[in-house]
């Protein structure tokens, strides 16, 4: 059990997940609480330069390759950033972690879940999952309206690749009591106010704003 509580934002590209975690670190700044915001893939220097390696569209790895390279990195990020964190007591809270890999990568790679409870050992399971819902549709014409152009590898995949990677978030998640399904086509506003609320409740944070 630790201390400190991992908090995933968790979705599809665009879907608003680090628009929210951004809110809420603002939120959490003036509180005196202990935190620490990081990402997936990346999150250390290790991880950030297998980051830029993954994403880079000058390799075209095998769909196995991609994986391995996703949970090598995010076994070092857990070791050296997620659990000291939490073990001091404080909160995490991370732009993505394992149920990306397992909602893209199961795509295109059937050992993606072998991989996944190899792995599983060195992971933390978060103590919440927020999880930012936008219809395939809805994400690809946000990335195409902020990206200007400049998609990443796995942001070229198209409708058919992100419609069955929300299918896969949807499915997980039903499966999940700690998993909740924020509607993230909602107003911005509406939906931050939401994800704050959710993330108070999980660390048990009381205001008088309540
Ligand atoms: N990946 C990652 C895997 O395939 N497997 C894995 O295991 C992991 C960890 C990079 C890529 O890696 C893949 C998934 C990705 O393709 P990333 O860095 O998290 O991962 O990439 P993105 O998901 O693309 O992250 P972004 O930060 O670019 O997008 P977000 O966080 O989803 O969206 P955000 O907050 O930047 O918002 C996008 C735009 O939408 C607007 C925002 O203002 C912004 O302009 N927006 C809204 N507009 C209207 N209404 C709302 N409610 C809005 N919310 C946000």
């Amino acid at each position: 059990m630790n201390a400190g509580k991992l908090i995933v934002f968790s979705g599809m590209d665009a879907c608003g997940k680090t628009t929210n975690r951004n809110h809420v670190d603002m939120r959490l700044n003036s509180t005196g609480i202990g935190y620490a915001c990081t990402r997936e893939p990346g999150g250390t220097p290790y991880a950030e330069a297998m980051r830029k390696l993954i994403l880079s569209k000058e390799f075209d790895a095998p769909p196995l390759s991609e994986v391995l390279m996703f949970y090598a990195g995010r076994v070092e990020h857990t070791k050296t950033l997620i659990k000291p964190y939490l073990e001091r007591g404080y909160h995490v809270l991370t732009d993505r972690y394992y149920d990306s890999s397992l909602a893209y990568q199961s795509i295109q790679c059937p050992e993606t879940k072998a991989i996944h409870d190899a792995c599983f050992p060195h992971l933390v399971v978060p103590d919440m999952t927020l999880l930012f819902d936008v219809p395939a549709e809805v994400a690809l014409e946000r990335m195409q309206r902020t990206r200007s152009g400049e998609m990443d590898k796995i942001e070229n995949r198209g409708l058919e690749y992100f419609t069955q990677v929300r299918n896969n978030f949807l499915t997980m998640a039903s499966n999940d009591p700690n998993t909740i399904v924020i509607d993230a086509t909602r107003p911005l506003s509406e939906v931050m106010d939401v994800t704050w609320n959710h993330v108070k409740h999980c660390i048990g944070y009381e205001t008088d704003e309540d």
